[in-house]
């Protein structure tokens, strides 16, 4: 997932991060950086012709983000639920967009939307040494076996 600049500059990092965290779902890579236009022209690449395009490859480069991996049980589900639809004006209440966006070309969160795609994503962003495996002494109480 990615903080998108918006979020960043709006001081909600740390709400986006906490709501997937206090979910259980488990941060095991985590940095700020700035995407230039290459990366962001493969992150989007599914996305080019489209009529927003541009204005979406503008906006991810304004500013830096916050990237992330997370993990759990359907964690592509589970991410995708906590920050609710694509066009704010439609996320439920209680979702990270739904509670704090109301502009689709400004909606605070990026989320990868298959498990196929979260590998992609992934390995777009963080290199081997920045994913983290460690034990999380509340798994027993998250997690069942
Ligand atoms: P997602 O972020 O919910 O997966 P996608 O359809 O993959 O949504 O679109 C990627 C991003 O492109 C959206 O999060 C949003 O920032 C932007 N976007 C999508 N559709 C529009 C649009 O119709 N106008 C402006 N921006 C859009
Ligand atoms: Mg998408």
């Amino acid at each position: 997932m990615i903080v998108k600049p918006d979020g960043v500059q709006r001081g909600l990092t740390g709400e986006i991060l906490k709501r997937l965290e206090q979910r259980g779902l488990k941060f095991i890579g985590l940095k700020m950086i700035r995407i230039d236009r290459a990366l962001a022209e493969q992150h989007y690449g599914i996305h080019k012709g489209k009529g927003f395009y541009e204005s979406l490859v503008s906006y991810i480069t304004s500013g830096p983000v916050v990237v992330a991996v997370v993990e759990g049980p359907s964690a592509v589900a589970a991410v995708r639920t906590t920050v609710g639809k694509t066009n704010p004006a439609e996320a439920d209440a209680g979702t990270i967009r739904g509670d704090f966006a109301v502009s689709i070309g400004r909606n605070l969160i990026h989320a990868s939307d298959s498990p196929e795609n979260a590998v992609k994503e992934i390995n777009l962003f963080f290199s081997a040494a920045e994913r983290l495996a460690w034990d999380r002494s509340a798994d027993a109480w998250i997690l069942e076996d």
